[in-house]
């Protein structure tokens, strides 16, 4: 049984909680840590996995039940290496498995298995969707039916390769290879909303702007609030909140906006750093508590490839500003 801030699974290491509520049970979808003994030199290298586990909860105070493997690289056609954080959906009675991996060109790709199922295990479409690049698939299903899938990340998630509109190995620092710099707007994630069949692209990516109070959008020097990775979508009294990691800097923010596609205009903090370099999230009502899932590296003594899932009840206000929270584990 897990209390909040402490390790959900400990028999794996287990990173990028995507959870959901599918048939009146917890879903978790976590990234499944390996590591390896590649250097933290910001490429993401020393993140790898090769297949996914999906964990299940009767309820928040349950203990979460190893699902088994759901998916594996091997059987993924189209994969070379690095599953890195996904997510799941669900639509006709059927389940849906989103995941970045690397093609075998070297560059990410999101990919999308099909089970029955919300604990899988997941068979994975042949190709990657067509026009998906960068990391970290989000899913939000809207009320009216539409979904919406939300991708990107810096640095290693390889969005400074796509600032051209093509994947560009190696752009030289004049076209920009570390992005943006200073005054200039930062890299922003991008959207498109999902076909009916949930595994196509009913439109190219597009991206999504982040703005600060003076609907400026966000700077490349603002590293405190500009994206990095980790999109997540969730919808409170009406709104749309926009909720990412700034990498870097170690916050879990957020921004509010009008439509899934925003503009959103940023908010506040989430979450204050964590133990280890990254933290990823997601947001999910639970029985009428909204929840945060999150990770970070207690159980390995630090180690930012050998992450651990958390849990912690967050508050919302009606206007649905959020409390941040400062984890116990720093
Ligand atoms: O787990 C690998 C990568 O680390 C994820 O895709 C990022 O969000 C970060 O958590």
């Amino acid at each position: 049984m897990a209390k909040p801030h402490t390790p959900l699974v400990t028999g794996i290491y287990t990173a990028d909680p995507s959870a959901h509520v599918f048939d009146g049970k917890i879903y978790i979808y976590p990234s499944h840590d390996l590591g390896n003994d590649k250097e933290d030199d910001g490429s993401g290298d020393h993140f790898w996995m090769e297949d996914y586990h999906v964990f299940s909860l009767e309820s928040l105070d349950a203990e979460a039940v190893d699902e088994g493997e759901a998916l594996h690289i091997k059987d993924v056609p189209w994969a070379s290496e690095q599953m890195w954080a996904p997510d799941a959906a669900t639509k006709n009675g059927k389940y849906y498995l989103y995941f970045p991996a690397k093609d075998k060109d070297g560059i990410f790709r999101i990919g999308v298995a099909v089970g029955d199922s919300p604990a899988g295990p997941f068979t994975p479409e042949t190709d990657y969707i067509a026009g998906s690049f960068t990391i970290d698939p989000a899913v939000f299903v809207d009320d009216d039916g539409k979904a919406y899938l939300y991708v990107g990340g810096l640095w290693g998630g390889q969005l400074e390769k796509w600032q051209t509109g093509e994947f560009v190995p190696n752009p030289g620092a004049s076209a920009g290879e570390d992005g943006p710099q200073g005054d200039q707007p930062a890299l922003l994630p991008f959207a498109a909303e999902l076909n009916d069949d949930m595994i196509s692209l009913a439109e190219p990516l597009r991206t999504i702007e982040i703005r600060d109070e003076n609907g400026e959008l966000l700077k490349a020097a603002d590293t405190d609030r500009r994206f990095f990775e980790g999109s997540w979508v969730h919808k409170f009294n009406g709104k749309y909140y926009f909720s990412y990691s700034t990498g870097d800097t170690h916050y879990l923010a957020y921004a509010e906006g009008e439509t899934p596609f925003g503009p959103f205009t940023y908010k506040g903090r989430i979450l204050e750093p964590v133990l280890g370099w990254t933290t990823h999230h997601s947001i999910v009502e639970v029985d009428g508590q909204w929840v945060l899932f999150y990770h970070d590296a207690e159980l390995s003594g630090g180690k930012t490839q050998l992450r651990n899932i958390k849990y912690t009840p967050l508050e919302i206000a009606p206007d649905g500003t959020i409390t941040t929270i400062t984890p116990p584990v720093r």
